[in-house]
């Protein structure tokens, strides 16, 4: 199954929705595998964003992922790149669509609370950027065979 990664931004924290950002996440059914508390560092950021590096926004970008601890997750489920990122909502959340994240929650393009992968190859790299190996649980989870179908997950 794949894997993505989901940052909880710092207007989150500040905004005390970390725990409702993570339950519409479980609530979807996607299995948790890594997840940190973590200040994210220059190089460390630069590499994230690393197609943003010459936007005039950049900076100020990167000292608000920086003005507090962020929430690294690691979410596992079928398709679960594109699922998150439908989820999450558009970049610009006053725009983003109603049930989603970003559209229940947020109204800025910079402070939208998440960020998640947008590739499947982005996001092999984004887990391997932000986890260890052994930050990362593989576990038999008793909600796999209630949230998906046998034929689904079988094969
Ligand atoms: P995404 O987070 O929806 O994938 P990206 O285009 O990858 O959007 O941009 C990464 C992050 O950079 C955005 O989530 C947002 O926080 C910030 N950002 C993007 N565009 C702008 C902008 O025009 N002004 C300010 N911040 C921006
Ligand atoms: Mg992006």
């Amino acid at each position: 199954m794949e894997r993505t990664l989901v940052l909880i931004k710092p207007d989150a924290i500040q905004r005390g929705l970390v725990g409702r950002i993570i339950s519409r996440f479980e609530d979807k059914g996607l299995k948790l595998v890594g997840i940190k508390f973590m200040t994210l560092g220059d190089q460390l950021l630069n590499e994230h964003y690393s197609h943003l590096l010459d936007k005039p926004f950049f900076p100020g970008t990167r000292s608000f992922m920086q003005s507090t601890p962020v929430v690294a997750i690691c979410w596992e489920g079928l398709d679960c790149v594109d699922a998150v990122r439908r989820l999450c909502g558009v970049t610009k959340a006053r725009e983003a669509a109603p049930g989603t994240i970003r559209g229940d929650l947020a109204m800025s393009v910079q402070a939208n609370l998440v960020h998640a992968s947008d590739s499947i190859e982005t996001a092999a790299t984004e887990v391997k950027r932000f986890f260890d190996d052994s930050e990362l649980f593989g576990y038999s989870s008793s909600m796999t065979g209630a949230v998906y179908s046998s034929d689904e997950i079988d094969g």
